[in-house]
């Protein structure tokens, strides 16, 4: 391809093929241009060479499209029939401009007898979609103004999330115009987590949210109803009308879950992006991902809850994309034959769940994985030892060994030295902000530290771990708080204390990817989202990927 020349895409039937070899020949001097060749006498409706040069065009491998044919009114009607092509049929330089100056015509036609074809090509190449434009942002400035800018309504429903459990789904609208989004649930909560509505009793073992969606149709809706749709003025109404610090009248599920939906809602009014309105930051986020799952999240005896693959050294999150994905599948076939095919069962983020008890071997295992997959150059690893769990007494317990705080330090020490750690999260319980620190002293300035049940995306215990250098990493789990104001407001404190910034999923999730959002747009250095594997993961990832695109395409 010629370095910044138009690709142009070119064919004819067999009346215009001299007429065709000649503007190719003229167009080649100047541009990249590709011949889809020439059909036979034989009249056809829609001609390879005129399909192919229209789908190049609308594919986006060329910018314009010339078919030179018979008279060329019946291919100029046929071409316009395919969606993205605006065929004009041209006889003088005066209508190639018109067309490329009102209807940002993309497809020149030419009858074979044309006289000036090269004149007209020229033209037609080099005239700018000016008159249309103009109109085109006339029309969207009225559609702007009729946008409707006021909630018109937000209410809720129960749906399911990734472990089968209810959860509460919201959905916004502002005249025609609807958003919808879904509260995740973990299941190794932090007690100082905002508090997740649940109904109790029988139905749904307990676990229904009726009650929250309750609260969302008949408090929080009538309070919003009629505001305008600005997502942060609307979180605080929120906040006042909940009214406790725990967000325990209306339920946090039913917060979140009505905040992310207006989130979304403020965006497509204003026509945004999502992740634009969240923060301009536009970073994209290297993945977390949870390979091996242990703790509460698989049936096995692994007392370490996940263990992580950060592929730090990947230049995209596309390319990084590629190394969890290969990791993952070498993984398989290690477990595969070591352990045999039950070992290849997942857990509730879609890592293997293997019949481990040796909290080192998963390392292990991952390493061997990443050297199958030829990507041991370009990842670290990471731990959630989520060890509120392993807290007996005054000891922590991992395979069935007791460690006194500092001791189990000097394990994790141990751990950094023997395999590429980077990241450690929860290595202590979730107030022992002084063990933390001690860690944090040790080990902070190779590995994050990062917080999860000690922070709860809780901007006064972020302080507190700030002020006592408890971690140098904040997990940030919007559920955990109950607003995305809140937790953006988590992430920025984070920010500004030179924290990284670990956007994270739930073990319980749905397909909803509002969290790859908020790490593009607070420019998170990690995106914890699970294994390459199961829906409700996969969602995050292929979010991130198309946002990634959107990105460098600018
Ligand atoms: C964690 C999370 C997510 P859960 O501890 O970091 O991986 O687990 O959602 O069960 O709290
Ligand atoms: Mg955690």
């Amino acid at each position: 391809m010629g370095g910044g020349w138009v690709r142009i895409a070119l064919g004819s039937d067999h009346a215009g093929f001299e007429l065709k070899n000649k503007i190719l020949a003229y167009l080649k001097k100047k541009h990249d241009v590709h011949d889809y060749g020439t059909h036979g006498a034989e009249p056809v409706d829609y001609p390879d060479y005129a399909l192919r040069t229209c789908d190049a065009v609308v594919s986006g491998a060329a910018v314009f499209g010339v078919l030179v044919c018979g008279t060329g009114v019946g291919m100029s009607v046929s071409a316009n029939k395919i969606k993205g092509v605006r065929a004009a049929l041209c006889a003088s330089p005066e209508t190639a401009k018109q067309s490329r100056e009102h209807v940002d015509a993309n497809v020149l036609v030419l009858a074979s007898s044309t006289k000036d074809a090269e004149k007209i090509t020229d033209v037609f190449l080099n005239t700018p979609f000016t008159q249309a434009e103009r109109h085109v942002r006339r029309l969207r400035k009225v559609a702007e103004l009729e946008a409707p800018s006021r909630l018109s309504s937000l209410r809720a429903r129960e749906v399911l999330d990734s472990r089968g459990a209810p959860t509460v789904e919201a959905e916004a609208w502002a005249g025609q115009w609807r958003t919808l989004a879904a509260a995740p649930s973990g299941a190794s909560a932090g007690v100082h987590e905002a508090l997740e509505l649940r109904d109790g009793g029988k139905r749904y073992f307990g676990k229904g949210v009726t009650k929250a969606v309750r609260n969302v149709n008949s408090i929080l809706s009538p309070s919003l109803r009629g505001k305008h749709v600005d997502a942060r003025a609307l979180d605080s109404v929120i906040l006042s009308v909940d009214g406790t610090p725990n967000k325990q009248r209306i339920g946090a599920n039913a917060t979140i879950a009505s905040s992310m939906a207006l989130w979304r809602l403020q965006a497509l009014v204003e026509g945004k992006a999502l992740y634009a309105l969240l923060g301009d930051a536009r970073r994209m986020p290297c993945p977390a991902a949870n390979l091996i799952n242990g703790g509460m999240h698989a049936g096995n005896d692994l007392d370490f809850q996940e263990y992580l693959l950060l592929p730090v050294g990947a230049r995209t999150f596309s390319e990084a994309t590629e190394i969890v994905s290969e990791t993952y599948r070498a993984l398989k076939g290690i477990l595969e034959k070591k352990y045999g095919r039950g070992a290849t069962n997942v857990g509730d983020e879609g890592g293997f769940a293997p019949p481990l008890k040796d909290a080192e071997a998963p390392l292990e295992l991952i390493s061997k994985a990443l050297d199958e997959a030829g990507h041991a150059k370009k990842a670290k690893l990471g731990l959630d030892c989520a060890a509120s769990r392993l807290l007996k007494g005054n000891a922590y317990v991992v395979e069935s060994k007791k460690y006194a705080p500092d001791a189990f330090a000097d394990y994790y020490a141990s751990l950094a030295k023997k395999f590429p750690l980077a990241y450690i999260e929860d290595p202590f319980a979730e107030d022992a902000f002084g063990e933390f620190a001690m860690l944090t002293k040790m080990l902070g300035s190779k590995l994050s530290i990062v917080g999860d049940d000690l922070l709860v995306t809780n901007t006064e215990r972020i302080k507190t771990a700030i002020m006592g250098s408890a971690c140098n990493a904040l997990l940030l789990k919007p559920n955990q708080i109950g607003t995305v104001s809140e937790a953006l407001e988590a992430g920025r404190l984070a920010k500004e204390a030179g924290w990284k910034v670990v956007v994270s999923h739930r073990s319980g999730e749905t397909d909803d990817s509002f969290i790859a959002d908020i790490a593009v747009g607070v420019g998170a250095e990690f995106a914890k989202i699970g294994a390459p594997a199961r829906g409700e993961r996969t969602s995050k990832y292929n979010r991130l990927l198309r946002i990634e695109e959107q990105l460098l395409a600018r």
